[in-house]
């Protein structure tokens, strides 16, 4: 059912805490941890506790929890103090823009020049 969470997926299972993360933030519907392949000094997955495949998914379901997410996103940037130099904020959604794991997360990355448009 949407939103329950799924046996084989990797961030509900960092979600109840079976597989480690470095988690930096945490609300009642949300996760903040740092990504294991930083693509930049500043790299921290926001995801929902709740299980949605991705972004728009989650948007039609729950869109308050989406809201809870982008919140999170810029109290990220304000803990890792990237705010005033500027952060991306990234949905990839469906694997050809590039994502790989289908548990809904923000990617938030700073800490250095960022390139538009991206590749
Ligand atoms: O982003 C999925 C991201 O998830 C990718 O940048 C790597 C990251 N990842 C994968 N496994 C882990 C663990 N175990 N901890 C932290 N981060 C992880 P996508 O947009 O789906 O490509």
């Amino acid at each position: 059912m949407a939103g329950e969470p799924q046996p084989d997926c990797l961030f509900c299972k960092i979600v109840s805490g079976d597989i480690p993360a470095t988690i930096i933030r945490e609300t009642d519907t949300t996760v903040a941890f740092r990504d294991i392949n930083p693509q930049a000094p500043t790299h921290v997955l926001v995801i929902p506790r709740r299980h949605h495949p991705d972004a728009a998914s989650l948007a039609a379901a729950e869109p308050q929890i989406l809201a809870d997410i982008l919140r999170e996103t810029a109290n990220v940037a304000a803990d890792e103090k990237i705010t005033d130099t500027g952060y991306r904020v990234v949905f990839n959604t469906g694997s050809g823009a590039g994502q790989t794991v289908f548990h809904a997360h923000a990617h938030v990355l700073g800490g250095r020049g960022l390139q538009w448009p991206p590749g």
